[in-house]
């Protein structure tokens, strides 16, 4: 089938990186895709070859070109729309549509057929997912009016829309080896020697510091990969110049692509990771991992938050850590939870993750799901 899919890119990178894992994946699968998005720019390190039109069954247009009618004219008419995290559709683009639509089935734009329209929304494991999942929408008003849209919800459970999971990934994976996570880390920049490597995305956590402070004075050497950006900008902020303190080494690592990036994670011993498409990689790199969530004005995260561990099941140091790292303990107690990251804290913390991974793995994913839902719509 043929997809339109169209992205906002509001702040961060999890809105492009979720779109375009999910157009990747699609492709993969023998679907053609249309990614129409306003910032494309993240894409060129995330996916190299995708601006270049070097990505077999995924085409990048700029949002701009969905208003203009020469472009429109020579696109051939998708079997899907996806509106990623509630952008409204361009109303030329939408207008087109119907107008072609109509045309080819000799009818009044009214009664022309319309694709199958889906708003997919922000992953959560908050209850409300399994109520408003698959929910139709009617389209009130321009040139689309009394045709319908879809929400579709990611999720944990079997009734909402799945995770992101390519088909490539089993539940059997294996971690790689000392061997190639050496090899991976050398291209990172890091001369591993087998101590413990933990990576870290993150915005600025207010326990960052106590944490270099504890991974300093640890009994044996850490290596720290520290992402580009703003997990880079905060921990320099705290220490400067320096890459070593103490037993704690740190790596400043570029920015990766999306598949080095998930490698990052498998290769790591503990990732601090942030935003919905990081933590979910998390989870399939199947490590223990701290989620740093995004941060909502009305504390909307904390509740999100909350969720999420319940639904993974974690214990309940794991639990108060997630807490501390997002600042939703007082400011007394936040410091204590990083007792959660000892050897043997670990150690016992990773079957949690596997068995996590392990369920979810018994679920479709949501490529799968859309697809579904998509052929039972037409
Ligand atoms: O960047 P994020 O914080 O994105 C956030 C959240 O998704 C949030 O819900 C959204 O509302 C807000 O943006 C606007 O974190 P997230 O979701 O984990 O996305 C990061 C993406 O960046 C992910 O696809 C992995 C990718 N990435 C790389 O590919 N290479 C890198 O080097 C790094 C650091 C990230």
């Amino acid at each position: 089938m043929l997809w339109d899919i169209f992205c906002r890119v509001i702040d961060n990178l999890g809105d492009i990186g979720v779109s375009w894992r999910l157009c990747a994946d699609l492709a993969a699968r023998g679907h053609h895709v249309r990614l129409w998005v306003d910032d494309a720019s993240a894409l060129q390190w995330m996916a190299p070859g995708a601006l270049e039109d070097n990505w077999p069954g995924v085409r990048v247009l700029a949002w701009e070109q969905s208003s203009d009618s020469k472009t429109l004219k020579e696109l051939a008419l998708a079997d899907v729309w996806i509106e990623a995290f509630g952008c409204d559709l361009p109303e030329p683009f939408v207008a087109h549509y119907v107008q072609q639509q109509a045309a080819l089935a000799d009818t009044a734009p009214t009664k022309a057929t319309q694709p199958v329209w889906l708003n997919l929304e922000y992953l959560s494991a908050e209850p409300y997912v399994e109520r408003c999942h698959a929910l139709p929408s009617p389209v009130m008003r321009g040139p689309a009016e009394g045709w319908s849209k879809t929400f579709f919800y990611p999720g944990f459970t079997a009734k909402t829309g799945g995770l992101l999971r390519e088909a490539t990934l089993s539940a059997l994976w294996q971690p790689p080896d000392a061997a190639q996570r050496a090899t991976f880390f050398a291209a990172c920049g890091l001369a591993w020697q087998g101590e413990l490597a933990i990576s870290l995305f993150c915005y600025e956590p207010p326990l960052l510091q106590a944490l270099l402070k504890q991974l300093a004075a640890s009994p044996a050497p850490v290596s720290l990969l520290v992402t580009a950006g703003r997990a880079s900008a905060a921990v320099q902020a705290l220490l400067g110049a320096q890459t070593r303190q103490g037993q704690l080494q740190i790596c400043y690592l570029p920015l990766l692509s999306q598949p080095d990036f998930d490698q990052l994670l498998a290769c790591c011993d503990l990732n601090f990771v942030r935003g919905e498409d990081s933590v979910l990689r998390a989870i399939w790199a199947g490590k223990p991992f701290v989620w740093h969530i995004y941060p909502q004005q009305d504390l909307a995260h904390a509740a999100k938050l909350e969720a999420f561990l319940q639904c993974l099941q974690l214990e309940e140091a794991v639990r108060r850590l997630h807490l501390a790292w997002n600042g939703l303990l007082p400011a007394a107690e936040q410091a204590q939870t990083l007792a959660a990251l000892q050897p043997q804290a670990l150690a016992d913390w990773q079957p949690q993750v596997l068995a996590a991974r392990a369920h979810l793995f018994e679920m479709d994913d949501l490529c799968s799901a859309l697809i579904r839902f998509v052929q039972n719509k037409r």
